[in-house]
């Protein structure tokens, strides 16, 4: 009987090992968590690790019990060592220990599109279609005011636009706030209070669409995020309120721990349902998603163990008709916007991509090659991702502490923000 060596650590000389990998933690406006892998050959790949107020937590995990691991790897066996980092740690699946796997997911894509000479999005396919569509943030204190806003998007082109305001009788909500294009709800080094009130929320939704659609005519697909604020049956009620205006989708209508709980809303509105921003795996979504209780899966690069999983799960969803609608918000590197639009460019079902701009000062610590026009982002042609980090820059900018905020209800109970 023969022995098949093993040769998971290849400790040759050869070009395609792993010789560094470094974790540069910046701040250019807020934190951003990116992983640097080197190959003996000299050349480079890089992944996105920012978990939104949790960053350092990854850059730990990745510094002190990843890195090491992966001196002497073979950098062309993306699968293998994705296999090594997940049944490896014991300690299954979680966002920090999702997103440290997905870093290095990313970077190994990045490195072998370089090695093909082959921009990633043709290692995955190729193109499937001729842009990714992409929708915008439309967030102002009140209806009046996001009408302008929306008509703004319409005018960069936008066929898909996101519909956030302030809510009468609250003083605070999700998704409005700050800076127009560069929306950031971590907002403090300690988490801010705000108070929600359900009541107010699904009184004023409805009548806030009803303006939309009548200013905007039948065809602007426009989308909203609940943000994980109600039941089951508050969301059905929600969603069928919101049907005369033909939502592309209704975001996170309920906290996700309980996937069952969508069957509810199913039974009770067409009012499409996207979820996943905080999924970090495929057992996050599986019954979602063969039960057929949701439309668009919004799972990303960053937080889902990278493109090798986020493809795992897309094509889970494309047998259940269930279309890719990635989290996009400036919370995720312009690296993982990168890697997304090669995944999106390439799989059959793609549905749209969130896109929240980043600021100049991001935009020039990260320099990448993916572009908008018309309502379109584009993928970089370059080979690889078509990211980088200028590290230069990036220690121009260190760390600060930074939170979500938490929300309570108006008599103090806490609950989701
Ligand atoms: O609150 O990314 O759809 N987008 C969102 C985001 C999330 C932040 C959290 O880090 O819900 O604005
Ligand atoms: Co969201």
């Amino acid at each position: 009987m023969t022995t098949i060596k093993s040769t998971h650590i290849n400790t040759s000389s050869r070009g395609v090992n792993i010789v560094n990998a470094r974790v540069i933690v910046t701040c250019p406006g807020r934190n951003f968590v990116t992983l640097k892998i080197e190959t003996a050959d000299g050349l480079t790949g890089v992944g996105d690790a920012t978990l939104n107020g949790r960053e350092l937590a990854v850059a730990a995990y990745l510094t002190e019990h990843v890195v090491p691991m992966l001196i002497g790897r073979d950098a062309t066996r993306i699968e293998d060592i994705w296999q090594f980092l997940y049944k490896g740690a014991y300690w299954r699946r979680g966002p920090v220990t999702m997103t440290a796997i997905a870093a290095v997911d990313t970077a190994l894509w990045d490195i072998k599109g370089k090695i093909a000479g082959l921009p990633v999005y043709q290692l995955l396919g190729g193109r499937s279609r001729e842009g990714v569509t992409v929708y915008g943030h439309a967030n102002a204190p009140d209806v009046e005011s996001v009408l302008s806003e929306i008509a703004s998007y319409v005018d960069l082109g936008y066929r898909a636009v996101r519909v956030q305001t302030g809510i009468p009788g609250l003083e605070s909500t999700y998704g409005v706030g700050g800076d127009k294009m560069f929306y950031e709800p971590a907002d403090a080094a300690l988490p801010t209070e705000n108070i929600w009130s359900t009541e107010h929320y699904l009184t004023h939704v409805p009548k806030m669409f009803a303006e939309v659609r009548a200013e905007f005519g039948p065809t602007l697909r426009l989308l909203h995020d609940v943000h994980h604020r109600l039941t089951p049956l508050e969301a059905a009620r929600l969603g069928r309120s919101l049907e005369p205006y033909a939502l592309t989708w209704m975001e996170d209508p309920v906290p996700a721990e309980l996937q069952e709980g969508f069957r509810l809303i199913r039974q009770h509105t067409t009012t499409p349902i996207a979820v996943g921003e905080v999924f970090n795996s495929i057992w996050d979504c599986q019954e979602l998603i063969t039960s057929q209780l949701i439309d668009y899966i919004r799972t990303t690069v960053v937080h889902a163990g990278g493109i090798t999983h986020l493809r795992r799960i897309f094509d889970l969803a494309a047998l259940y008709h269930v279309r890719s609608g990635s989290h996009g918000a400036t919370d995720l590197s312009p690296v993982c916007m990168a890697a997304a639009l090669h995944v999106d460019i390439a799989i059959p079902n793609f549905g749209l991509q969130e896109y929240m701009r980043h600021t100049p000062e991001t935009d020039e610590v990260f320099p990448h090659g993916y572009w908008f026009e018309g309502g379109y982002l584009h993928p970089s042609e370059e080979p690889g991702l078509g990211v980088d980090i200028d590290e230069e820059k990036a220690a121009r900018y260190p760390y600060r502490p930074a939170s979500l905020p938490v929300n309570r209800l108006q008599d103090g109970t806490m609950h989701s923000w």
